[in-house]
């Protein structure tokens, strides 16, 4: 008899109909996708540094952090994959092995913990708020996201054992999210005021994808429901890929291309300062 404790989906996969070459391969390249872009995007935002006036370079240092601690995290979930899975040639799939350390995409919540509040304090750098205070806004991204992640992590534990908990502290962690968004959108709109048109573009374009990006985490962590639509977990080998690939697709867009739309907007709005990097370096 198996007992795997509150182990997530996934190894109920990999105990029960095992995973096929294809899905097992799919999982740990895309994986593997995640962090070899954060280590190619760490350079872009150390390189593109000195593009924006000095005052909007803690934007770019905020994204290097991001970079740096995303790497290490998710190089380390991808390693967390491949051990926790062998493969076994009589049945002709991966495996849950056995003293092996189970999966969990834990690492992930504990790489959000350091990221979330850094690309929520990111844009605070870049635009100028009007009416609200910068401290109070910090002090809300702050705490509603770490309480949004906490809540999560903890409720992640529950997602095959105990489906009630699992729902109850993912609603909870959803509060939290509803804030950081209501607190996103008033950023947003107040930063936009007195932008240039150009920055105003781009502030656009970061509301758009960070409404995308960010929703998908929540997705993300009900698919193994959305795969069943139903009270029960869907133990299903896609059901596992498609959590792989929409964890990847939402990092890289909530810090690598959100990274970059903040880069330009800063770009317009050093020109608009008078501080032109294309005219600095022609005439230097
Ligand atoms: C959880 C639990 C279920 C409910 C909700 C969640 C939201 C997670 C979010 C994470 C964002 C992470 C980012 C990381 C970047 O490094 C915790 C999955 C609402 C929004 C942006």
């Amino acid at each position: 008899m198996n007992n795997l404790g509150n182990a997530t989906f996934e190894n109920y996969v990999g105990i029960g109909s095992g995973f096929t070459e294809m899905a097992y391969q799919m999982s740990a390249h895309v994986l593997t996708l995640g962090y070899a872009i954060m280590l190619a995007a760490l350079l872009y935002f150390v390189l593109t540094m000195k593009t924006v006036a000095p005052k909007y370079r803690i934007s770019s240092v905020l994204s290097v952090v991001v970079m740096v601690s995303a790497f290490l995290l998710l190089f380390v979930q991808a390693n967390n994959w491949t051990g926790a899975f062998t493969f076994d040639s009589e049945a002709g799939v991966y495996v849950l092995g056995s003293s092996v350390d189970q999966f969990n995409n834990g690492y992930r919540y504990l790489n959000w913990l350091i990221d979330v509040p850094m690309l929520l304090f990111q844009i605070l750098f870049v635009v100028t708020l009007t009416k609200s205070k910068f401290s109070s806004i910090r002090n809300g991204f702050w705490f509603s996201g770490a309480a949004m992640i906490i809540t999560g992590y903890i409720g992640q534990f529950y997602e095959v054992t105990n489906p009630a908990l699992f729902f109850f502290w993912g609603a909870l962690s959803t509060a939290f999210f509803i804030h950081i968004l209501i607190l996103m959108k008033r950023v947003i709109t107040e930063g936009k005021e007195g932008a240039p048109p150009k920055a105003q573009k781009y502030l656009g374009m970061i509301w758009t994808l960070f409404l995308f990006s960010w929703m998908l985490y929540p997705g993300a962590y009900l698919m193994p429901y959305l795969f069943s639509l139903g009270l029960e977990p869907a133990l299903s080998e896609s059901a596992v890929v498609a959590r792989h690939i929409t964890y990847t697709v939402a990092d890289v867009s909530s810090k690598v291309i959100y990274g970059i739309l903040l880069t330009l907007t800063a770009q317009e709005m050093s020109k608009a300062d008078g501080y032109d990097y294309d005219s600095l370096t022609t005439t230097s």
